[in-house]
């Protein structure tokens, strides 16, 4: 076989006429040093990350002395940044952690990113969504459906802490970002404030008929207690082998995803609990609402206690331990929703001679 002309590398400095050609023309090629796209598993460039409470909690009670709330839809919260991220807490969503006051209002507006909060601490604050008004307790999971008005109104005695996280950095990658702000303070409230649990919040009875809107779901809070509920049951089953008692906020009308990007999870890690090593494609957050417990993650050992967040890249091999005598539970949120429906969602189990990468 003999080579055609084309198919010997040309000399580098021909290969850099071609290129600036190119780029001038609006074309690029592929390029020796670019770095691989194709490789055999993700690459990730988000790095693991580990912050804990002690120290978040010094940093929003600075927050709250230090910055107002503004009208307009302005909030005050400290975001979950990553040091291999040039935006986001992941690739696909920004967590923040939301500080307010007593007697403080997060004004109406609404945006593209899908939003969900999880409370962390304190009661008194309610929150309306598109008319609909839910308490937030600690321990409740409230929604934020894009492209619903939203506002936070906090009626109680002392500050509110929750977690927010929007599928920001997916919106912003697609160039989808629309935000407004609502014309006045707050938007009213509907004549059935909360519609939506009094028909879904049974999770075994619906209202009949077809939902809604098909695929939104039409749930927009998941209270603490009947949590509680459901993790009691799931502890008489057999455990997972990488996450012992865990269970997914579902769309009632369909058992997916609770928002089309973001799947939230809760679990248990009982005493002694020690888990296989699994990875999945996609990202996640962690918040430890109770215990405190170990997460191994691509070999490195992260110790947690009540109140800190873990932050794992895709794909990165994850293992956790309960070593003390009081249970773990962790609130999570990942993106498989994404990943499933693109058809793109792996997992295994790592073999432990293969924990470090
Ligand atoms: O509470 O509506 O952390 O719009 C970031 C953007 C919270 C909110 C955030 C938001 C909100
Ligand atoms: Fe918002």
């Amino acid at each position: 076989m003999t080579h055609s002309h084309t198919a010997v590398a040309g000399d580098a400095d021909e290969r850099r006429r071609l290129r600036a050609t190119l780029a001038e023309a609006g074309l690029r090629i592929q390029q020796p040093d670019d770095p691989p796209l194709f490789t055999p598993a993700p690459q990730s460039s988000m790095q693991p990350m580990h912050w804990r409470w002690a120290d978040l909690l010094g940093y929003l009670e600075e927050l709250g002395r230090v910055l107002d709330l503004r009208p307009g839809g302005d909030r005050r919260t400290l975001r979950l940044a990553n040091p291999g991220l040039e935006y986001g807490t992941t690739p696909t969503f920004w967590a923040s952690i939301q500080y307010i006051r007593p007697g403080e209002v997060a004004t109406a507006h609404r945006h593209t990113p899908d939003a969900f909060r999880f409370v962390m601490h304190g009661s008194g604050c309610s929150t309306t969504v598109d008319g609909e008004n839910y308490e937030m307790n600690a321990g409740d999971l409230v929604l934020t459906p894009g492209w619903a008005w939203h506002d936070h109104v906090h009626a109680g005695d002392e500050p509110m802490i929750w977690l927010d996280v929007l599928d920001v950095s997916l919106m912003r990658n697609l160039h989808n970002i629309f935000f407004q702000p609502y014309p006045e303070e707050t938007q009213p409230v509907s004549r059935q404030p909360q519609k939506s649990w009094q028909e879904y919040g049974s999770g075994i009875l619906r209202p009949v008929g077809p939902a809604p809107r098909p695929a939104v779901n039409p749930l927009l809070v998941y209270p603490k207690d009947q949590t509680d509920i459901a993790l009691g049951r799931a502890r008489g089953l057999d455990p997972d082998p990488a996450d012992d008692v865990i269970l997914e906020y579902q769309n009632p009308t369909d058992g997916g995803a609770a928002l089309p990007s973001m799947s939230m999870k809760i679990q248990i890690l009982r005493p002694g609990f020690s888990g296989v090593t699994h990875r999945h494609s996609g990202s996640k957050v962690y918040w430890v609402v109770e215990g405190a417990g170990t997460t191994v993650v691509n070999g490195r050992q992260f110790d947690w206690n009540a109140g800190d967040f873990l932050a794992i890249p895709p794909w990165a091999a994850v293992r956790h331990l309960n070593a003390h005598s009081t249970e773990a539970r962790l609130f999570r949120v990942d993106d498989s929703p994404v990943l499933r429906y693109l058809n793109a969602y792996h997992e295994e189990t790592v073999p432990e001679t293969q924990e470090t990468r």
